[in-house]
């Protein structure tokens, strides 16, 4: 009977785990690519995802391997992939939602690198939150 009860127990709890408002904002998959050492910028990208009950803002980042840090995105102009600042340098994360930031897209441009991007290792990242506060993930440096 007790392998019964501990299945309606797993079952209960799929749904609060699987979906919906688990009160947190949680940054996951952080990465950045492998660089030549002589290389002067880089960028970091990662998944936010707010259960938090209300929107907050990414208003920065800091890196240690960087002496600045800054919120871009990527735009196709014709043919050409253009790249810019965000509007105020801050990033709105609407509640409920998954913000993925990646290779042609959203991402954190590392200027004046300090260290460099070596595969295989990782280096530390601070994301700044207006409500959550500040969120310390490990990037991992890809091939
Ligand atoms: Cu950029």
């Amino acid at each position: 009977m007790k392998k019964y009860w501990l299945i309606g127990v797993f079952l209960l709890a799929l749904p609060l785990v699987g979906c919906g408002n688990d009160g947190s904002l949680t940054v996951t998959d952080a990465w950045s690519r492998s660089l030549p050492a002589s290389a002067d910028t880089g960028a970091v990208y990662f998944t936010i995802t707010n259960h938090s009950g209300q929107d907050d803002i990414l208003t920065g980042v800091s890196v240690p391997v960087a002496k600045m840090a800054e919120l871009h995105h990527s735009t196709m102009a014709g043919d050409v992939m253009k790249m810019e600042p965000l509007p105020g340098g801050v990033l709105n994360i609407p509640d409920g939602e998954t913000v993925i930031f990646e290779p042609g897209g959203l991402h954190v441009m590392l200027m004046e690198l300090t260290a460099p991007l070596t595969a295989g290792e990782s280096f530390s990242a601070t994301l700044h939150f207006q409500d959550a506060g500040d969120i310390a993930v490990t990037v991992s440096v890809k091939e």
